[in-house]
């Protein structure tokens, strides 16, 4: 497992960016504070200071990994985090695209940003935040309902621990994925996509649509059954 820790760092994407060339496939760069973590869509991932997990894992296409399948590793990931979850006795969920929550509050987000050069892709900055340790008097300062693992277990947890877990579970199924993309993993998501069946209402380029969750097709889309029609989403956020 290779793997570059940080003790302060403006963004682990960032970066993952900027020493892509030099980085093997699947390092995990790693740091102990970071000072302008981003999210989607130019939000902020907050450092509330509690020894928590900012993490970028570098990925080039080295193992036949097809273009194609690139959008869905934020997918992919989210799954292997619940796994991880799962393996420490907590209920995760799964919010489309790739929010991972515990009762509701968002305790991870994940954001990929592609590398390119020459008008083409030369892999991925896959970032992930972890609330590892945050006690809940610093979850309240978040603006939207948000828990840690420290909060849920009331146990503190052992960062390079949990980053070896992550390690060796994003490895386990990432062969599989290589070969289908989303698909490989659409089971394990679906059965985490608590919204599925449920009416929700979607924020796709500040439109929102409103509807019933069918289900995730085989390409990590969202279908949304709204009024006679059934549409295919592949971009938004559920609100
Ligand atoms: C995300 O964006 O959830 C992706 C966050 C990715 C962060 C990682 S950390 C390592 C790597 N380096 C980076 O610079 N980024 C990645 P989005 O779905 O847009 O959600 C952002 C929203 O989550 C914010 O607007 C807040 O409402 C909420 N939020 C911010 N910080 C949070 C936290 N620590 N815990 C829970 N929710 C938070």
């Amino acid at each position: 497992m290779k793997t570059i820790h940080l003790d302060k760092v403006d963004s682990t994407n960032n970066y993952v960016k900027q020493h892509f060339h030099d980085l093997e496939n699947f390092t995990f760069v790693y740091a102990d504070r970071q000072t302008d973590g981003r999210g989607r869509l130019a939000r902020k991932w907050t450092d509330t200071g509690d020894d928590n997990l900012f993490l970028t894992i570098v990925i080039k296409p080295e193992n036949g990994l097809k273009e194609m399948y690139y959008p869905n590793l934020t997918q992919y990931l989210s799954v292997i985090l619940c796994k991880v979850l799962e393996s420490l006795n907590l209920t995760p969920n799964i919010k489309w695209p790739n929010d991972v929550q515990i009762n509701g509050k968002k305790i991870a987000g994940i954001l990929a940003e592609g590398i390119t050069a020459g008008g083409k892709i030369q892999g991925l900055a896959l970032g992930i935040g972890v609330n590892l340790n945050t006690p809940e008097e610093n979850l309240i300062k978040i603006d939207k309902p948000a828990t840690s693992l420290f909060n849920e277990l009331g146990v503190k947890q052992n960062k390079e621990i949990f980053i070896k877990m992550l390690y060796e579970n994003f490895c386990l199924l990432y062969d599989e994925f290589v070969y289908e993309g989303f698909k490989s993993v659409k089971d394990l998501y679906q059965k985490r996509a608590t919204f599925i069946g449920k009416q929700i209402k979607i924020n796709v380029l500040d439109v929102i649509h409103e509807g019933i969750a069918l289900g995730i097709t085989d390409k990590g889309a969202l279908l949304l059954k709204e009024h006679n029609n059934t549409n295919t989403y592949c971009i938004g956020d559920i609100l």
